[in-house]
């Protein structure tokens, strides 16, 4: 049998099958990420809800297995050199995942490099642009009385958004036609701009290939199960 005991976040958030893939995490934009990609892939897991309250994601368990205190975290104990593995940091989960299970990446290597590529450009840019453009349009930045912050962010994510509408031109997804990781990073971002009420403000309904993107998203059966898990409480 299995033994998690050597991770101390399975103190505060206890296996209840210690063989399969346990994920720590919050349904956040960063978070639904790796529960969409389980739940795309078929991987038996369990799910662990870990709050954004410091009691959670600054416990000492939490930190032991992310020194950086953000969900999503997982452990998989089926790990790649015979042993369990701890990971952090949703895009290095999604490329461990896809190269565990050999899926989501498309075909070729060129397909691969795209997926990296489109991951990369969600991890560096669309997330903590639009994370940004949150805290100075919903949260305590919208207070502040110099707008210019606001602005710079709000101008930057309607250029991302622009890029992006640009680039699914003629496209399912944002390789092309396979669906890959890069769009379950990128995805559950968009859904992000109604909770941070700035639809309008970007002019979202303009960018016809990103609503239509963003809506064969949401139909898939997976994604509907993985952006309610784990469940908020
Ligand atoms: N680059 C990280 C970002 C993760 C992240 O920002 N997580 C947020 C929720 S979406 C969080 O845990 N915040 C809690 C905190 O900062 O205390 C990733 O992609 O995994």
């Amino acid at each position: 049998m299995t033994d998690l005991t050597d991770f101390k976040i399975s103190e505060k958030w206890p296996a209840k099958n210690p063989t399969v893939l346990q994920l720590y995490s919050f349904p956040t934009p960063n978070g639904v990420k790796v529960s969409i990609a389980l739940e795309e892939l078929g991987l038996p897991y369990e799910a662990h809800t870990v709050t954004l309250s410091d009691a959670d994601v600054k416990s000492p368990e939490f930190l032991s297995i992310n020194p950086n205190n953000k969900i999503p975290a997982i452990i998989d104990p089926d790990g790649p050199d015979g042993a369990p593995i701890g990971l952090f940091e949703s895009g290095a989960i999604l490329i461990y995942l896809a190269e565990k299970t050999g899926q989501l990446m498309g075909e070729t290597a060129t397909d691969k490099a795209k997926t990296l590529q489109w991951l990369m450009f969600q991890m560096g840019g669309l997330g903590p642009m639009l994370g940004q453009m949150g805290f100075f349009t919903k949260f305590a930045g919208s207070e502040w009385e110099d707008k210019r912050p606001q602005q710079r962010y709000v101008d930057e994510a309607k250029r991302l958004l622009a890029v992006l509408d640009k680039e699914l031109d003629g496209k399912e997804w944002i390789i092309g036609s396979h669906y890959t990781i890069a769009d379950i990073a990128i995805a559950p971002w968009l859904r992000a701009l109604v909770f941070y009420g700035v639809k309008e403000r970007l002019g979202w309904a303009d960018h016809t290939n990103l609503v239509n993107y963003l809506a064969r998203f949401e139909k898939r059966e997976a994604v509907q199960k993985g952006l309610v898990t784990p469940p908020r409480s």
